[in-house]
């Protein structure tokens, strides 16, 4: 199937065509008008069909009828030029897109025209400089773009241009949406520079296929078959990732194996760099630590080993013999059984260093993790700021470390993780999970963007007020030339490649707040919607409104007020807040949440763990009282008793028992808002989003019941009146058991 729907009508017309008239002929005798209607009604269909592979590239006719005739009269023809693979991959974007939007074909020709498009570089068009101003381009960097509408040698020109081709390439891609998202088109003038340099997706997936905490089938990526087989799949994720910025995939999972590494993966690995080259695209790979000893045979992974250092240099001006324009390795180590330099007395800082003198040579990058905790009795939530604190300072200028946003693991909601804003002479690189592990999986409509934007627009305080971890992050508060946000891929081979219809969009607001973390998320869903379904106003408000508060929504049923870490134990599904079996304390709900005939929460103030000293003096005024801690923190900072008095007046055995019922009462308001948009999308994703939201109501209803009905037992308070009673005994909930649960 092709993704781009005017190709998409063309081959199934052909596909359908032989069976259509064999068809035809057999019903012929019959001559029953029935027979036709549904025959007809078969075909339309056919044509119809959207199973979600097209992602937002879906370019349908534009079916604004004024709209329309003024992109047809402003797009005529386009002119490109340059024979690079990345020119070659926008010229087809671009024609493809066009005639899908347009419905007709726009020509190419090797002049500017009137009311053409004009696409290029300074060194593929002659006149590009001119059209757009030499002084514009200097501000765009390699990946920047400018989108104008010019008039140049009496003519009507739409410029997209770049210092470099994947640039106009970006620039190709943002005109395409500003045509889907039906803007107006007479008076371009856009300028676009990315803010953050590596922009990257990490798959957690495996050599065998299958994805850790991947919960949309097995792995986009058939090693087996690589390198001689190139999955269509390979071009139209790049084409996705192009078209909203992403630069950057790391191929395999963090618990790497060190087969990776070894000739044959290394030649798979460049089948994808080759296809992945055109869209910008570079390949980095996860690497295991110990990997000169598993596959180089050496009795040590030492990294202040001369022969470690040797093994590790010779492997990459291997990889770049493959690889040419090879990103660089992906660093778990020292965390969850993985080796690491610890191992032999070392630092993380004397791991990353050998690793970014191998690739430095070859202008790599190490992006060296910093989720790292450890059996100990130091509050978990302490420990990353404890080992890397002290490193800052220490690492090669080629070695970014890589922070998830929140000082735990990806939980529903999280403060952000006191290392930004604690690391100034280290870039660090940001890792949020769009996978939802511990978010209903792939079965709850959840659209992080709201969690993105939570976290990019917290305040450090690093350099007084202001100093966002946006700003951290993208390296101008201190100035860092190197930058870089990471997010887990939610990706798989189902056939809308998230599970969800609706994961889709946080993989797209992942790119785009990537690129630019100044956008909003009402915008990116703005975008998402009209691209993925449609714009129709009524669709696009009750939908966006339903995206903007899912975020909340699931909070509220889940880990309401600060709770975190009471998932199902292992694959982290459902409640499960009464676990205390784990291996290692740290591992169990109990830890976290803390709940006794007290209270709840876990005291990380002066009196408990003192986790708040790893923030700025402003950052611990805001979250040290448990009086003006904001509620969605209070758990998370304070063990507060259940009759504390919260902001609403209600007490907090009272608000957590509102919360978790606001919470699965707000999924039920999500399917009757997303009923009421039957018929203004295909049946097929309205079918299919409808039934996903049937389990959230299920599972939001069961978090509810398992959750009050256990902190009840500390309570020792009603559920307030006027709630309806849980289901089932609190036994019943605590019983069940998932063995098989996805993603582990
Ligand atoms: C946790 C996951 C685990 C990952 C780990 C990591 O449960 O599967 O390996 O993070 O980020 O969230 O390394």
């Amino acid at each position: 199937m092709n993704i781009c729907n005017g190709k998409l009508l063309k081959k199934n017309y052909l596909l359908y065509k032989q069976p259509k008239l064999l068809l035809l002929n057999r019903l012929l005798p019959y001559k029953k008008t029935g027979y036709f209607l549904l025959y007809f009604l078969f075909v339309i269909s056919l044509a119809k069909a959207e199973d979600g592979y097209r992602l937002w590239l879906r370019y349908d006719l534009v079916n604004d009828n004024a709209l329309l005739k003024q992109y047809r009269s402003s797009i005529q023809a386009i002119n490109i030029n340059g024979n690079t693979s990345t020119v070659a991959a926008l010229q087809k974007e671009l024609n493809t897109g066009l005639q899908g939007l347009l419905g007709e074909s726009i020509s190419n020709i090797s002049q500017p025209a009137n009311n053409s498009i004009v696409a290029g570089t300074p060194a593929t068009m002659k006149d590009i400089k001119a059209m757009v101003g030499a002084d514009a381009l200097n501000t765009c960097g390699s990946e920047g773009f400018i989108i104008k509408t010019v008039h140049f040698n009496n003519k009507n020109i739409i410029v997209i241009a770049g210092n470099t081709d994947v640039a106009v390439l970006y620039g190709g891609y943002h005109f395409l949406r500003l045509l889907q998202t039906h803007q107006h088109i007479q008076d371009l003038n856009i300028t676009s520079v990315p803010k953050v340099k590596l922009r990257v997706l990490d798959h957690w997936d495996n050599l065998n296929r299958t994805v850790e905490r991947g919960y949309a089938g097995i792995s986009i990526f058939d090693w087996q078959t690589l390198p001689d087989y190139l999955d269509k799949h390979y071009t139209d994720y790049a084409r996705a990732n192009a078209s909203i910025g992403i630069n950057g995939s790391v191929l395999n999972n963090v618990n790497a194996s060190a087969l990776i590494l070894t000739p044959a993966y290394l030649e798979k690995a460049a089948a994808l760099a080759n296809v992945f080259r055109p869209y910008g695209i570079k390949v980095y790979l996860s690497i295991k630590f110990s990997s000169p000893i598993e596959t180089g045979g050496l009795k040590t992974a030492d990294p202040l080993d001369k022969a470690v250092q040797e093994w590790w240099k010779k492997k990459a001006d291997t990889i770049y013999q493959y690889i040419p324009d090879f990103g660089g390795f992906l660093v778990k180590a020292n965390s969850e059984g993985q080796p690491g330099p610890q191992n032999y007395g070392r630092t993380h800082a004397d791991g990353a260093n050998m690793l970014a003198d191998a690739l430095t040579p070859h202008n790599g990058v190490v992006m060296w993790r910093a989720f790292v905790y450890s059996e100990s009795d130091e509050d978990r939530f302490k420990q990353a700021y404890n080992e890397f604190k002290p490193l800052d300072g220490k690492f090669r200028s080629n070695v970014l470390v890589q922070v998830k946003n929140g000082p735990i693991d990806f939980q529903p909601r999280e403060p952000f993780h006191p290392l930004f804003g604690a690391m100034p002479q280290t870039p660090l690189m940001l890792e949020f999970q769009l996978t939802q592990e511990y978010l209903g999986f792939a079965t709850h409509l959840v659209f992080l963007s709201t969690l993105f934007k939570e976290c990019l627009t917290a305040d450090t305080y690093e350099k007084g007020a202001g100093s966002t971890v946006a700003t951290i992050v993208d390296g101008s508060v201190e100035n860092h030339a190197l930058s870089g946000m990471a997010g887990v891929a939610n990706i798989g081979n189902s056939i809308n490649w998230t599970g969800h219809p609706f994961g889709q969009a946080n993989w797209y607001a992942f790119g785009r707040l990537a690129w630019n973390h100044e956008l909003n998320s009402a915008q990116i869903a703005d975008e998402w919607i009209q691209q993925t379904f449609t714009n129709n106003p009524a669709f696009l408000d009750t939908v966006k409104t339903m995206m903007l508060l899912s975020h909340e929504i699931l909070v509220d049923y889940m880990t309401p007020l600060g709770l975190h870490h009471i998932m199902g134990y292992g694959h982290h599904y459902g409640p499960a807040p009464w676990y205390d079996k784990g291996a290692r304390a740290d591992w169990n709900p109990v830890y976290f949440h803390r709940a006794d005939a007290m209270g709840i929460g876990f005291n990380r103030t002066a009196t408990g763990s003192n986790a708040l000293a790893q923030y700025a003096p402003e950052v611990q005024a805001m979250y040290k009282d448990s009086n003006t801690c904001p509620d969605k923190y209070l758990l998370w900072f304070h063990h507060v008793s259940w009759n504390h008095k919260m902001h609403s007046g209600r007490t907090l055995w009272e608000e957590l028992c509102y919360k978790y019922y606001t919470g699965a009462d707000s999924v039920s308001w999500m399917q009757h808002a997303w009923n009421n948009m039957k018929g203004k999308i295909d049946e097929e994703r309205f079918e299919h989003v409808k039934m996903l939201l049937a389990i959230q109501h299920k599972e939001a209803v069961w978090w509810r019941n398992a959750c009050v009905l256990y902190f009840q037992t500390f309570s020792h308070q009603p559920i307030p009146e006027g709630y309806e009673q849980p289901e089932h005994l609190l036994a019943y909930y605590e019983s069940l058991e998932f063995p098989f649960a996805p993603g582990h």
